[in-house]
């Protein structure tokens, strides 16, 4: 089995109301995720980096899941990661961890080759920073091609626009140059398969918004040297992470439909985090519905964080009156909607002065506002429609 990015004891800042909750099944994640490796008669487990959220996880923590890999039947062997490196203060040379170690876990702290079965060589490639620019893959010694060879790196494939020169680059040819049958990396938090060879297993439980496809382990079965690896994804996460996004213009009612329709659909929406981000403009009228609807929401999942950053709940705002600033004709438009909310009867909420030009429409507009039974709520929603616009642009 092929895993990585555990990261136990996340401090999950972003969902912080859950954090509890989210650092506990991560745990029981990967109690299952070894488990399901043992039942389907793995020969062993690779974690290929970042175990640890970092270097300063709570002793507790760390004999949690002492107590769980020791558990498991099998050997694991694990690379510590950038979040976990082998600096001094490493979490994987402190004496809670090496003292408690069980018989079946490995720490590989080297590069020199392990043979966790006849026939099967391992190259490690731990890292010892938090960043580097160079190779971690680059340092592994010429072996013997008649066994089955597998890397083990933590890292960025060096693929154009996916990643950063100084976060651990591994060249895309490393399996090919390096003969290996399989390499299994860590670092990206999805599933990613390059070519036949090379692997990122991916994180077995999400941990954020923006993932696309975490929460997975991979079995991977390896008949003989030179083979084509059979790589097989499992789906390990508890929790579920969604994103979800309304644009509220056309009408709360539909919003709302649509939201509990999504929330109805879960199989079990007590293990799901939602990010909900409006848009749109909603009248004020409306925000005491619009809360009601968060709390229903709220009652049902394990997490909603409601992002309304771009929600228009006022009929002006400050991203209009700045764009009114330097545009004359929009000065000119705010000048005609304040005549005319006066005409109708409900003067509109002080606009600046500076930021209003001309004396309005001509009596004949006006008079056709009045006679077409032009409503003072008119006037907002135009303004509502201006400052949508004015974000917009
Ligand atoms: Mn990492």
């Amino acid at each position: 089995m092929h895993t990585a990015d555990w990261q136990i004891g996340m401090k999950a800042r972003h969902v912080a109301q859950v954090g509890d909750k989210v650092r506990a099944v991560r745990l029981q994640t990967v109690r299952h995720m070894l488990q399901l490796a043992a039942e389907q008669q793995a020969d062993f487990v690779i974690v290929a980096g970042d175990i640890f959220e970092d270097n300063q996880i709570d002793n507790q923590i760390v004999q949690k899941l002492l107590s769980i890999l020791e558990q498991c039947p099998l050997p694991i062997y694990i690379l510590p990661g950038n979040h976990d490196p082998l600096t001094p203060d490493s979490i994987y040379l402190r004496p809670t961890l090496t003292n408690s170690l069980p018989a079946n876990v490995h720490i590989l702290t080297t590069f020199d080759p392990i043979e966790p079965l006849p026939g099967v060589i391992i190259l490690p490639a731990p890292t010892y920073t938090k960043k580097s620019s160079s190779n971690p893959t680059a340092k592994w010694p010429a072996v013997s091609p008649d066994a089955i060879k597998i890397g083990v790196a933590h890292g960025s494939l060096m693929i154009e626009g996916r990643y950063q020169p100084d976060d651990f680059p591994i060249p895309l040819d490393t399996a090919e140059k390096q003969g290996l049958d399989y390499l299994a990396l860590g670092h990206w938090h999805s599933l990613f398969a390059y070519g036949e060879r090379t692997f990122y297993s991916g994180t077995p439980e999400p941990t954020g918004f923006d993932e696309s496809n975490s929460g997975n382990a991979l079995l991977v079965t390896i008949e003989g040297p030179g083979q084509k690896p059979k790589v097989e994804q499992v789906r390990t996460n508890s929790l579920t992470w969604l994103m979800w996004e309304q644009d509220l213009s056309s009408g709360i009612e539909e919003s709302e439909r649509w939201l509990k329709q999504q929330v109805e659909e879960l199989d079990q929406p007590q293990t799901v985090l939602v990010r909900l981000a409006l848009y749109g403009h909603l009248s004020s009228d409306y925000s005491a519905r619009l809360t009601e609807l968060i709390q229903w929401l709220r009652a049902r999942l394990l997490y909603l964080d409601v992002d309304a950053g771009r929600l228009l709940t006022q009929p002006v705002t400050a991203g209009l009156l700045n764009m009114a600033r330097s545009q004359l004709f929009l000065q000119s438009i705010l000048g005609d909607l304040k005549v005319t909310a006066e005409v109708l009867g409900k003067p509109l909420p002080d606009l600046p002065a500076e930021l209003i030009r001309g004396t309005g429409p001509s009596e004949e507009t006006l008079r056709n506002i009045i006679e077409k039974g032009f409503l003072p709520e008119d006037v907002e929603e135009a303004l509502r429609v201006l400052a949508a616009l004015a974000e917009e642009v």
